[in-house]
């Protein structure tokens, strides 16, 4: 079993197809194919079920898959931190932020980690918990920063509490609803939520149980951050719940307004996730602790300012 073959399986995934995979990582079409072959006949099972149309991937394929990303990841994560303990800070940080994190903590936790250690680079994509749960499972990630119900976690993952995220109800200018102070008020809204059930983006679902309301009516699952502003924004009719500070730096703020609600809204715990059972890499740990030194910061801040 070669790590190359199982990476080029990934790129099969990515991208359909042996021939692009094969162009991907410099081989011929034939050694990849030979490659993909011998592997089948080790393992004794077809991987792929090849078609004009690409190559797709048979159950024993999906099974062979799930298990070769994470001898991918853990291959580049056991490069990564042997070599970091040797003193040569290089490699890769890859981690999901969710909005509050990315317009929040993370720019000036990344000054500081950039210029500590400036050869390792960072790869940061948009995520939220539980849709980013499958990344962290099988290591393509190495953690994320994202709201969590620490009760409601799957049991290989663990988070660690960073900070409360504090959330708005916002609404387009001429939303006739839009100078509400009860939630009880907005029970015939019509929503747009940025995650499904589980994950901050339904909040509006937790806020009106806790206050007795039937189910908020749901017409939209608008996943895009950049997205949901501009589809609020445009709507006369729709309302949507963000962190503060998206809402804050939105470049739509002209055409939407806070609903100045003062019944409590919950408030999603930021926390560090990872798989329970893989060890983060030094340079990992040192930037989650440049997080936590921010959070910790921000928090000093707002209860200095009580
Ligand atoms: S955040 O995780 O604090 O960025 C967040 C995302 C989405 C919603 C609230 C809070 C609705």
């Amino acid at each position: 079993m070669k790590l190359p073959t199982m990476q080029a399986l990934m790129l099969v995934e990515e991208l359909g197809s042996i021939r692009a995979a094969a162009q991907a990582m410099n081989l011929t079409q034939p050694a990849l194919t030979a490659a993909v072959q011998q592997l089948e006949a080790e393992l004794k099972a077809p991987l792929l079920v090849r078609s004009r149309q690409g190559a797709t991937f048979t159950n024993f394929g999906q099974a062979f898959l799930r298990h070769a990303k994470l001898m991918v990841s853990q291959s580049r994560r056991a490069r990564d931190e042997i070599s970091q303990l040797r003193g040569h800070w290089e490699g890769t940080v890859r981690m999901a932020v969710s909005p509050a994190i990315g317009l929040g903590l993370l720019p000036a936790a990344m000054q500081q980690f950039s210029q500590q250690h400036p050869k390792v680079k960072v790869h940061c994509q948009d995520g939220l918990y539980p849709s980013i749960a499958p990344a962290i499972r099988d290591g393509t990630l190495d953690f994320a920063l994202t709201p969590v119900h620490r009760f409601d976690l799957e049991t290989d993952l663990v988070a660690e509490p960073l900070y409360a995220s504090k959330v708005v109800i916002v609404a387009g200018v001429s939303h006739p609803l839009s100078r509400a102070t009860k939630l009880k008020q907005l029970q015939e809204c019509e929503w747009v939520l940025s995650s499904p059930s589980r994950g901050p983006g339904a909040i509006i679902e937790e806020a009106f149980k806790k206050q007795g309301l039937s189910a908020p009516k749901v017409r939209m699952l608008c996943e895009s951050f950049l997205a949901l502003p501009a589809i609020v924004a445009a709507s006369e009719h729709w309302m949507t719940t963000m962190p503060q500070i998206l809402w804050e730096n939105s470049s739509f703020k002209q055409r939407l307004c806070v609903v100045p609600i003062k019944d409590e809204l919950p408030s999603p715990l930021i926390c560090t996730v990872r798989r329970h059972d893989l060890p983060l890499t030094p340079a990992a740990i040192q930037l989650v602790a440049w997080i936590q030194h921010y959070a910790l910061k921000r928090f000093e801040k707002s209860t200095t300012n009580r």
